[in-house]
């Protein structure tokens, strides 16, 4: 999982690890660490244009799948977060994406504008888009894909 800054990354963990009951097993200035059912959780607090593979430790040596969060209150970020999620997918293999539109409660932009501007169309990879607000969260249904897309690939 990755964001720019204040786009709720931390926020978003703390609901899926309370709701899930999952345990948090590490949690830092750079990285957490979330075990959530059969795959290991990591997010990266302060990612900039470094890639996500130099910052892996050996325990976790292969990513399977990207969530990139988005603040859809935040205008101004829209452009910046699309330029880090380009920097990043170009760096990383056709893996499945999930994109969470975060804050969509106050959202400034709709589903449909940032699937557009973020251009989903053109990705390669099975992508899948989840707003969520300000309450706790449905993140489950997105997960849930999230996992079946690793599970598929790997069978
Ligand atoms: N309205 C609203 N505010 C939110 C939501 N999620 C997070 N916030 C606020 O957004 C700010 C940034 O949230 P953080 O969870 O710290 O996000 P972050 O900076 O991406 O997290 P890290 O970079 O990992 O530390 C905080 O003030 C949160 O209270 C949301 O769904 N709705
Ligand atoms: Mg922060």
């Amino acid at each position: 999982m990755i964001g720019l800054p204040k786009s709720g990354k931390r926020t978003l963990l703390n609901q899926i690890s309370f709701k899930f009951k999952n345990t948090q097993i590490y949690t830092g200035d750079l990285i957490t660490a979330l075990k959530y059912s059969k795959f290991n959780f990591l997010c990266f607090h302060n990612i900039n244009n470094n890639s996500i593979q130099n910052h892996l430790n050996p325990v976790f040596n292969k990513i399977d799948a990207l969530i990139f969060v988005v603040d859809s209150s935040n205008l101004a970020d829209i452009k910046n977060a699309h330029i880090l999620l380009q920097s990043q997918l170009k760096q990383l293999n056709e893996i499945p994406f999930l994109l969470i539109i975060n804050k969509y409660n106050l959202a400034q932009i709709t589903i449909q504008e940032i699937v557009i501007q973020f251009e989903l169309i053109k990705l390669r990879q099975p992508w899948f888009v989840k707003t969520v607000g300000s309450e706790i969260s449905d993140t489950e249904t997105a997960l849930q894909w999230l996992y079946d897309q690793i599970y598929n690939i790997k069978k």
